[in-house]
């Protein structure tokens, strides 16, 4: 969590969605809950939030609570962004909550794009895989992990940009913006 921050100072996104497992099973009554919500609705961007199978039912509980302003908290399996002409499609795991190899991730992300029959020239990207992959040539992508806790893996952070008519979609490795961030606020 340390990275938000920064990451969005840094990128000043228009719109912020969070891909599901933001937090874990018996997070429930924690402070950690309110801080991070708070900390999206103070947010100036739009912040959506999708559940997952880690914080789905937390998330849902918190719908009524927290959904509100420029915060709102999804218990949908998909999230679709439109914009006139193109279309790009969010999930945690599309309803398939199982732990993943990494050998598995690409399969696994173009599985789900074929089950739900989103249609190939529409991008999918996924949470749950805490793995950061992406398929230029399929359109599917999945991020991986924004916390570093109990996690030995990459972290990092999306960006789509709608130019022209398209929309594309890019990865990026949210440590090294985080240490070029770092060296240039100590050299100033
Ligand atoms: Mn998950």
């Amino acid at each position: 969590m340390d990275f938000l921050p920064i990451l969005i100072k840094e990128i000043t996104p228009n719109q912020i969605f969070i891909l599901g497992d933001l937090f874990h099973f018996g997070q429930e009554n924690t402070p950690f809950v309110s801080q991070t919500l708070t900390f999206f609705s103070e947010l100036n961007q739009e912040v959506l939030i999708i559940g997952g199978n880690h914080d789905g039912i937390l998330i849902k509980n918190q719908i009524e609570k927290w959904s509100q302003g420029n915060l709102h908290i999804y218990f949908d399996t998909f999230l679709c962004y439109e914009t006139s002409h193109d279309k790009i499609w969010f999930a945690h795991d599309g309803n398939n909550p199982y732990w993943l190899d990494k050998s598995e991730v690409p399969s696994f992300l173009t599985s789900l794009k074929k089950i739900y029959e989103i249609q190939e020239q529409y991008w999918l990207i996924t949470g749950h895989t805490h793995l950061p992959c992406i398929i230029e040539e399929m359109k599917v992508a999945s991020l991986g992990c924004f916390n570093t806790e109990g996690h030995n893996q990459p972290l990092s952070y999306g960006i789509v940009t709608e130019s022209g008519n398209q929309i594309t979609f890019s990865l990026h490795d949210a440590e090294e913006l985080y240490y070029q961030w770092k060296r240039s606020a100590r050299s100033k």
